[in-house]
C-alpha cells in the first residue's frame, strides 16, 4: 500500500503504547500533527517551550504508564529540547524523541532549520536514526523503541524528512510490534550463590538502592527483612524503598547521609548495591568507602567497578536477579534479633534528626521540617513529588517520607534545574487520578514556570511550592565558606502572584508556620477541581541540610595542601576586609 510516512509514524506509535506526544508544530511536522489528530489512542500536548516538552515526556517515563514521546521541529526544537534529553539520558530514562528534518529530495541547501541533528543529539541519546524510506517508518520506531527500554534505559532520536511525510510511498511489509524486551537475570548461579554466601556470613549486611531498584521494591524489602538489614537510597532512588518501613535509614551514605543512615551503614561488612551506580551525589561526593564485601547489581555491566570495586558483579534485571538471590538465601539465624536492633536506633535516630530540626527557630519564616510534615500528612501513599535541583532537593530528600515506588522524581545525574513544573505536567498526564506535587526552588521556576499555563489549559490540577529564599541558595551557601560573598547568586525581586495570575494558576502565599495548614488545604482542595495551584512558599533555608555540609567537607577535605592553604586563606582575608 502507499502512505505518507506521517501515517505510517502514527500507526507505529499506537501500536507501541504512547499516549502522549510534547512538542510544538512547524513546518517540518505538521502533516505527523495532523495524524496525530486523528488518533483514538494519542493526544498531542502542546507545550510552551521544547525544553518543557522533553521534562514532561521524561516524567511520563518515569511515572511508569507509557513511554514518553517528543513531536518536535528540527533544529531549534532540537537545542532546545536537549535539556531534558541530556536528563533522560543521564538519569537511565527510556524517551522517543521524533523530529521532522529537512527536504532530501529537493538538493537545495541552505533550508530552514538545516543542521546535522544526530551530531547535537549522539551524545545525549542511545541512538540515531534518519529514515530514508517509506517502508523503513515503522521498523524503525519498533527498533528505537527497543533500544530506548532495553538494558539500561534511554532517549533515542528519529528524524523523518518532510518530503516523506507528505508524499505517500511503499508501505513495505510492515512488521508487527514485537513489544518489551523481556526482563532476566544475566548472572551465573555460582555468581548468586557466592553473593548468598556473602550475604549470609556478614555480621552487619546493608542495602543500597537507586532507580534502578525502582520496581523491585518487593524483592528489596523481602531481603531486608530476611537479613536484618537497613536500606539506604540513593536520590534519584528515593521512593525505590518505602519510608515508612522500619528498615528504611535514609537518603544516602557516609558523612553526607541523614543521620539514621549514617550510623546504619558506619560498620557495614557487606553492602548490597541495587540498580545504583555510586554516582556523585548518590555517594555525597564520594564521602563514602564501602566495605571489600561489595554486591552490586545492574542491568547495565559498565557500572560494575567503576568507582568502587564489586568482588561480586550481578548482570541483569533488579527484580529477577534478586528473585535468585531470595532463592539462594534462606534467613540467617540472627536477621531477626538484628532487624529489632536496626529498626530500634533507625527509629531513634529519625525521631531525634526531625527533632533537631523541628527546634530550628526560623524567625517567622516557614520550617522546612513543619512544612514536609503537614504535606506527608495530606499526601496519600500514592503521590507523586516532583523535585527540581537545589537545596529544596536535599530538604525534601532528608525530611519527605516517601511510601510508593515512583512516588518521587527528580532531575539528578544531568541535573537540570527547570525539571520541576513541567515534569508536574507529565506527571499527572500520565497519572491523572493521582496527586501530583512538585517542590521547586525561586531560580529554577523562573526557568520553566511558564509551563503553568499549559497545566492550566489541560486543567490539571497540580500543586507547585515555589521554595521562595530570593537566592540560588544551593550554590549561595557552597559560596559561603570559600569565598564569603554570593557572586550572582543572590535573585532579583519576582513577583510569584503576577505568574499565577498570568497562567492561569491559583495563588497561595505562605509566609510563615502559621500558614502551613490553611495554604495547604486551600491547595489541595483547589487542585482537586481541577485547577493548578501555585504556592509561594517563604522558606527559611537559615538550617543547611546534611547533604550540603557533608559535600562542602568532604571536597575541601579533598584538596591538597597548598590549595586548601590557598582557599581558607582568602576565606579569611575576606572576613577581616569586609
Ligand atoms: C541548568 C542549570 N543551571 C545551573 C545549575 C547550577 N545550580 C545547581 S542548584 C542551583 C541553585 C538553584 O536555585 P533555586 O532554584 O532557587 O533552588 P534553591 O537552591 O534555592 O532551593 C544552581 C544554580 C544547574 N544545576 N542547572
Ligand atoms: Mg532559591
Amino acid at each position: 500500500m502507499s502512505r505518507t510516512a506521517a501515517s505510517l509514524l502514527r500507526e507505529a506509535l499506537e501500536e507501541v503504547g504512547v499516549r502522549y506526544t510534547f512538542g510544538i508544530p512547524g513546518v517540518h511536522n505538521t502533516e505527523i500533527y495532523d495524524e496525530l489528530d486523528k488518533s483514538p489512542s494519542i493526544t498531542p500536548v502542546l507545550v510552551t517551550d521544547e525544553g518543557g516538552g522533553a521534562f514532561m515526556a521524561d516524567a511520563v517515563s518515569r511515572s511508569g504508564t507509557s513511554l514518553g514521546t517528543l513531536v518536535i521541529v528540527p533544529a531549534a526544537g532540537v537545542t532546545h529540547a536537549a535539556s531534558g534529553i541530556g536528563e533522560a539520558f543521564l538519569d537511565g530514562i527510556p524517551m522517543l524523541v521524533i523530529a521532522g528534518g529537512i527536504r532530501r529530495d529537493t538538493g537545495r541547501r541552505y533550508q530552514l532549520h538545516e543542521v546535522d541533528q544526530h551530531a547535537i543529539l549522539k551524545p545525549i541519546t542511545k541512538g540515531t536514526w534518519l529514515v530514508e524510506r517509506h517502508a523503513d517508518v515503522i521498523p524503525t520506531i519498533y527498533e528505537a523503541v527497543r533500544v530506548a527500554t532495553s538494558g539500561e534505559p534511554g532517549p533515542v532520536f528519529v528524524e523523518i524528512p518532510v518530503n516523506l511525510q507528505l508524499m505517500t510511498g511503499d508501505e513495505g511489509s510492515v512488521p508487527a510490534y514485537p513489544g518489551r524486551v523481556a526482563a532476566e537475570a544475566r548472572c551465573t548461579a555460582a555468581a548468586i550463590d557466592e553473593a548468598a554466601g556473602l550475604l549470609a556470613a556478614a555480621k552487619t549486611p546493608g542495602i543500597y538502592v537507586g532507580w534502578g531498584a525502582v520496581d523491585a521494591t518487593r524483592e528489596v524489602v523481602e531481603l531486608a527483612e530476611r537479613l536484618g538489614a537497613p536500606v539506604t537510597t540513593t536520590l534519584q532512588g528515593l521512593s525505590a524503598f518505602p519510608a515508612n518501613h522500619p528498615l528504611h535509614a535514609g537518603f544516602c551514605l557516609g558523612r553526607a547521609a541523614v543521620p539514621a543512615a549514617e550510623n546504619a551503614f558506619k560498620e557495614c561488612d557487606c553492602l548490597l548495591a541495587v540498580g545504583a551506580r555510586f554516582g556523585e551525589i548518590a555517594t555525597g561526593s564520594y564521602g563514602y568507602q564501602p566495605p571489600a564485601n561489595l554486591i552490586h547489581v545492574d542491568i547495565n555491566p559498565a557500572v560494575f567497578s567503576a568507582n568502587y570495586p564489586a568482588r561480586v558483579a550481578l548482570e541483569g534485571d533488579s527484580a529477577a536477579v534478586l528473585r535468585k538471590l531470595l532463592g539462594a538465601l534462606s534467613a540467617p539465624a540472627e536477621g531477626a534479633s538484628r532487624r529489632a536492633v536496626v529498626a530500634a536506633r533507625i527509629a531513634a535516630d529519625k525521631a531525634s534528626y526531625r527533632d533537631e530540626w523541628l527546634a530550628h527557630d526560623s524567625k517567622g519564616r516557614v520550617n522546612p521540617a513543619r512544612f514536609f510534615a503537614a504535606l506527608r500528612r495530606r499526601l496519600a501513599d500514592d503521590a507523586t513529588v516532583v523535585l527540581d535541583d537545589g537545596n529544596h532537593t536535599f530538604l525534601a530528600a532528608e525530611l519527605l517520607p516517601i511510601h510508593h515506588p515512583r512516588g518521587l522524581i527528580s532531575p539528578t545525574d544531568f541535573n537540570c534545574m527547570g525539571y520541576c513544573v513541567p515534569a508536574t505536567v507529565g506527571a499527572k498526564l500520565a497519572r491523572p487520578d493521582a496527586q501530583v506535587v512538585g517542590i521547586v526552588g525561586d531560580g529554577a521556576f523562573r526557568m520553566t514556570g511558564l509551563e503553568l499555563a499549559t497545566a492550566a489549559a489541560l486543567r490539571l490540577g497540580v500543586i507547585v511550592f515555589v521554595f521562595n529564599d530570593g537566592e540560588l541558595a544551593q550554590i549561595a551557601q557552597a559560596q559561603e565558606i570559600p569565598y564569603n560573598r554570593k557572586t550572582c547568586t543572590v535573585l532579583g525581586p519576582l513577583e510569584i502572584a503576577g505568574v499565577a495570575q498570568a497562567t492561569g494558576a491559583v495563588f497561595v502565599h505562605m509566609s510563615s508556620d502559621a500558614d502551613i495548614e490553611r495554604g495547604l488545604e486551600q491547595a489541595f482542595a483547589t487542585a482537586a477541581t481541577g485547577r493548578p495551584v501555585l504556592v509561594d512558599v517563604a522558606v527559611d533555608y537559615s538550617k543547611h541540610t546534611r547533604f550540603t555540609d557533608g559535600i562542602v567537607k568532604t571536597n575541601l577535605e579533598r584538596f591538597d595542601f597548598g590549595t586548601k592553604a590557598r582557599l581558607v586563606g582568602r576565606a579569611l582575608w575576606r572576613r577581616v576586609v569586609r
